[in-house]
């Protein structure tokens, strides 16, 4: 038995986060298996095992800053390859120099003179593009070529993209220039000296002699990019052994997954961007690649939600005083409910301004009557009398969805929900048969209600069995919202606060009591006519009340 240890191989430079510790003290890892995860702020890689053997001790943990040389941690491995070992510099032993030695090799590309090719005209030169040394020995897949024949590229473009199971890197134009040809495909295997593309440039030797100034007059920047080659040492731009090449290691940007998780989510042809993550920072593991294929197979993706990178954590008290206080967990759970609604819903929202002044004198009329039966009649209980009217004149919007999209189930009952803040959190109690009832009865459940709401007294029977909901801010402020869907309804309302506007008579401004109000619904059960029919009614129900007894 020996000692190994593993250390940060050559990164291309700079610091990386370790996002990702994927083994523990006493864990017995296989080779290749992956130790950590890193990620700077191009890509993510994987960090494997360079053997089998059992981890002895780790010496870095998720949220520090590494850097090439750290040791990552110390594997007991078979064998006597001594603790000397561990004073070998890591690249030889760690598997991602597949992703990240390549910054340090030199591609095998030649110039024009060396291949014996005449110069192009007037200073061009040619070159053939080769892979350079990448690590991997028996070659990467190409998975993208961003080049075509006759496109002009600068230097350091992507020319193609390779992907191991490791890593993913991009192999960059060693000059600005137009490619002659294409030799690589996507799906092709390519090694250290695979021939990429050959390209025609301007070689900033030629641009120095006065005779190919004057045939490439429209690109002094290029020597000027580079005086100090040129004044230094004019010969080597045009020496292969100077053509460097460095490959960077990308990721795509959109989809926060290692290049394990990438290669075989191609191999069975699907999109990342389906998939939601379960590590951390919502990265896709590969029990996340597992787990949706077995629901795919299972017939039950359809109700997954898109993937979404995650919002990072961020140390706010590097920039001042911060108080951390633990959610509730009412909170979590309201979070939880409003983001599987939302990613999942595709919601429209309608605005509406609604002249309620009848309803409001109406009001006013009867608070001496609600001073004596001890209820406050505020606007609420009219806009659940106006919603039960019209959820019953409109059955689409007084139905759900089923989970598989397959039938639409339409509730004979109007049960109506009402968004009630309280200081733990968000809860939607339900006001049963609402069309049954009375606007005394509704103004003293929906008070009793909101008031259990805030006495954490509500009962989960009490928040179930919603056809609808209102959420009112109209006591608080602002003049328009989007709601989100209480899910499986298919509809919500927003109510903002009244205010008195000019209304167009026909003949005058006159002053009106103006209720903005919103609706949000879900747009794979209603479209927006059905939506607009609905929500028009239920305006004309609030301006003039009689109507309420049609
Ligand atoms: N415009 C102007 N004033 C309004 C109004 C409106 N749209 N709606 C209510 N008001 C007035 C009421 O008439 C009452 O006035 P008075 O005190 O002068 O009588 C005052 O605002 C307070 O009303 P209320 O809030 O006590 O009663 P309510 O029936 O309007 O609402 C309830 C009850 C439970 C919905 C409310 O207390 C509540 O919790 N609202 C928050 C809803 C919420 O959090 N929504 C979440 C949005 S999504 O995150």
């Amino acid at each position: 038995m020996a000692k190994e240890t593993v250390k940060i191989p050559d990164l291309g430079g700079g610091d990386v986060d370790v996002i990702e510790v994927c083994v523990k003290v006493g864990d017995v890892v296989a080779k290749e298996d992956s130790l950590v995860v890193l990620e700077s702020d191009k890509a993510s890689m994987e960090i494997p095992s360079p053997q089998a053997g059992k981890v002895l001790s780790i010496s870095i943990k998720e949220g520090a800053t590494v850097s090439e040389g750290d040791v990552i941690l110390e594997l007991e491995v078979e064998g006597d390859t001594a603790a000397d070992n561990s004073e070998e510099p890591a690249p030889a032993k760690a598997e991602p120099a597949e992703a990240a030695a390549p910054v340090a090799t030199e591609t095998e590309t030649e110039t024009a003179s060396s291949k014996g090719e005449k110069p192009a005209s007037g200073g061009l030169k040619r070159e053939t593009i080769k892979v350079p040394d990448i690590g991997g020995g028996d070659g990467i897949e190409v998975i993208e070529v961003c080049i075509a024949e006759g496109d002009e590229v600068s230097e350091g473009d992507s020319l193609v993209v390779l992907e191991s199971d490791k890593a993913s890197m991009e192999i960059p134009s060693p000059h600005s220039g137009k490619i002659v040809s294409v030799a690589i495909k996507v799906g092709d295997n390519a090694k250290q000296g695979t021939v990429i593309a050959e390209i025609e440039y301007q070689s900033s030797a030629a641009q120095s002699a006065p005779e190919d100034a004057v045939a490439a007059p429209e690109k002094p920047a290029q020597t000027a990019e580079k005086p100090a080659a040129a004044a230094s040492s004019p010969a080597p731009a045009t020496k292969p052994s100077e053509q460097r090449v460095a490959p960077t290691v990308v990721s795509h940007a959109d989809v926060y997954a290692g290049p394990a998780v990438r290669k075989l989510a191609r191999e069975f042809g699907l999109e990342l961007e389906q998939l939601s993550g379960t590590g951390p920072r919502g990265r896709i593991l590969k029990e996340d690649l597992q787990q949706y294929v077995k629901d795919l197979a299972a017939g039950k993706s359809s109700g997954k939600a898109a993937t979404i990178s995650a919002i990072p954590d961020i140390d706010f008290s590097q920039f001042g005083e911060i108080d951390v206080q633990a959610t509730t967990k009412l909170h979590k759970l309201t979070a939880a409910n409003m983001h599987r609604s939302w990613v999942n819903l595709p919601h429209v929202t309608q605005f509406d301004e609604v002249d309620i002044s009848e309803l409001e004198d109406f009001r006013a009329n009867l608070k001496k009557e609600g001073e004596q039966r001890g209820v406050k009649l505020t606007p609420l209980p009219f806009l659940l009398k106006a919603a039960a009217l019209a959820l019953r004149n409109y059955p689409k919007v007084n139905a759900s969805l089923s989970g598989d999209g397959e039938s639409m189930i339409f509730k004979k009952y109007i049960n109506i929900g009402i968004a009630v803040d309280t200081p733990a959190g968000l809860v939607v109690p339900v006001i049963r048969d609402v069309d049954k009832k009375s606007l005394w009865e509704l103004a003293a459940e929906s008070a009793e209600l909101a008031q259990k709401a805030k006495d954490r007294k509500l009962k989960p029977a009490d928040m179930q069995g919603g056809c609808f909901t209102i959420s009112s801010l109209g006591s608080i402020g602002g003049m328009g919202f989007t709601p989100i869907i209480n899910a499986p309804e298919v509809a919500i309302m927003g109510v903002s606060k009244l205010a008195v506007k000019p209304q167009w008579n026909g003949s005058e401004f006159i002053p009106r009591k103006m209720l903005p109000v919103s609706l949000s619904y879900d747009h794979r059960a209603l479209n927006g006519v059905d939506a607009g029919q609905f929500f028009t009614f239920m305006g004309e129900l609030l301006t003039d009340i009689r109507r309420l007894l049609l």
